[in-house]
């Protein structure tokens, strides 16, 4: 891409969407990251010569801007202490805890927040470098609450929407943030505030009116000659990418060999997460266990797999967690297993998206119970994989995902008598049953799958003739 070439469509993410592989020659290139939202994105990209803001996920790199797969990648270099300060520290010490109804408790220090607003400005400039007159950006995240504002001052002619891939707090717990206002007032800068919940919206509203002191009505702030709209948009999965992988012979099979290899137990219970503490991996783990301990179940009747992706792993909450977790799955292990029979297989590492397709196979009960989640994509997948209408969901309250999957098995995840109870329920779901829960289920996620999100975001973003809405659905123009 040269210098001099501008873009009609930019979107700025905290991370670039591939990921560096090194080849058996010792030969470095790009390859597409795997996820929905790089998915539902590329095509988009390509029909309207978009190009993406982002950093290559490893510190002081220096790249120049390149081109692959049809996507314009403009890379931003963070140094090791931009990574430990707005990274690891104000995106995921700060932001990420208090956004999660501060599980644990968030870190508020100045110099982490000045690095946040440092980055911010970098991401900021080079979309305003990179976009065409009238451009469309799209910002992701909450590494990134700062840029709507500053991209607006450097270019008031962009039409600017962002998307918040997690909870918004309600007032009792944003307020504790010393800097509550410039993350508004970033906001703000935006055309369009997409949420994944009614909630995470109405509770953006509320703020702004009670903390930057603006008008609003309903879904709407009025910010001096502008409206904000800030809406729900439900993200979802790439449902066909995940029909095509149950599809394949090599999938089913690797299925029936993971049931085989887990020693053919009545039930499997799969647990698929990154090591978070938002995930409730702990309290699913205790209610599974306990349900030995109590006599409810013995060894052969049931096995839970959980894999557990390392991530964020030089942040201490991490590291804490890390620990825990592998304690009490130890210990559970060594209270209630057979020999050659543990009752959680624990697995701290990350697979390839066939291994995941075929272990959604092979479970029984899929055991999604996060504390609070923005939505959880790991429940949407699940359904979509279940084709044959088998299988039953355990999912929290608290994942965005409930307030669509209403015919999932739903718990609150601190609550582990009721855990318990339902767990049972789910395991003991007869056939017809499962049937009658899953064809709803994948009804809701069929037909809001990741495309109609990215298109219905920015169709609010552009109004009603944007050039993405399919001709099917044109607004007559006589
Ligand atoms: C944030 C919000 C929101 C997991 N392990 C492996 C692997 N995965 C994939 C899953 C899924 C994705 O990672 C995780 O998405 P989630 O939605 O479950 O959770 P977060 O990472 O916390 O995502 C969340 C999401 O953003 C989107 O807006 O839903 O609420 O917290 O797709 O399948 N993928 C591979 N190997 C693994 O080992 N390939």
């Amino acid at each position: 891409m040269g210098a001099s070439t501008k873009s009609e469509f930019v979107v700025v993410a905290n991370r670039l969407p591939v990921d560096r592989a090194v080849d058996e020659d010792g030969e470095a290139s790009w390859r597409r990251s795997p996820g929905g939202l790089v998915t539902a994105i590329v095509p988009v990209m390509q029909r309207r010569a978009g190009a993406w803001v982002g950093w290559v996920g490893a510190p002081d790199e220096d790249l120049e801007p390149f081109t692959t797969e049809g996507m314009d990648l403009v890379p931003i270099r963070l140094s090791a202490q931009d990574v430990e300060r707005y990274y690891e520290g104000f995106s995921n010490a700060t932001l990420w805890p208090l956004y999660h109804d501060v599980i644990v408790p968030p870190v508020y220090k100045r110099t982490l927040w000045e690095a946040y607003v440092r980055v911010n400005r970098r991401f900021a400039e080079a979309a305003a470098e990179v976009a065409a007159e009238g451009a469309v950006v799209w910002v992701q995240d909450y590494q990134l609450q700062l840029v709507p504002k500053m991209l607006r001052e450097l270019r008031p002619d962009l039409r600017i929407g962002f998307f918040l891939h997690i909870p918004f707090p309600p007032m009792e717990l944003f307020a504790q943030l010393p800097w509550r206002t410039q993350i508004l007032e970033g906001l703000l800068g935006a055309d369009l505030v997409g949420f994944q919940s009614a909630d995470a919206a109405a509770n953006f509203v509320r703020l702004c009116r009670r903390l930057v002191g603006v008008k609003t009505q309903r879904g709407e702030v009025l910010v001096e000659d502008r409206i904000v709209r800030a809406e729900a948009f439900p993200i979802s999965v790439d449902v066909k990418e995940l029909i095509d992988l149950i599809g394949r012979p090599d999938v089913r099979q690797r299925a029936a060999q993971i049931r085989e290899d887990l020693g053919n137990p009545a039930t499997i219970l799969l647990g698929v997460d990154r090591l978070d503490y938002t995930k409730g991996i702990s309290q699913r783990l205790q209610a599974f266990s306990e349900l030995f301990r109590d006599g409810m179940l013995k060894s052969g009747d049931a096995v839970f797999v959980q894999i557990a992706t390392p991530s964020r792993e030089r942040v201490e909450q991490y590291r804490i967690l890390r620990d825990d977790i592998e304690l009490q799955v130890g210990r559970a292990n060594g209270m209630y297993s057979e020999l050659g029979a543990p009752l959680i297989n624990y697995l701290h590492t990350s697979y390839t998206r066939d291994e995941l397709a075929a272990l959604f196979l092979a479970a029984d009960v899929m055991v999604v119970t996060p504390l609070r989640d923005g939505m959880n994509l790991v429940a949407k997948e699940y359904v979509a994989c279940r084709a044959d209408l088998r299988g039953s969901l355990l999912l929290s309250e608290f994942a965005g995902a409930a307030e669509e999957l209403k015919r999932a098995f739903l718990v609150n995840p601190y609550d582990i008598d009721g855990m318990k109870q339902m767990m049972l329920r789910a395991m003991q779901a007869d056939p017809a049953d499962q049937n009658r829960r899953m064809r709803s289920l994948r009804k809701r996620v069929i037909e809001h799958d990741v495309d109609r999100w990215a298109r219905d975001f920015l169709q609010a973003l552009e109004g009603p003739y944007a050039p993405e809405r399919p001709a099917d659905e044109a607004v007559p123009t006589g």
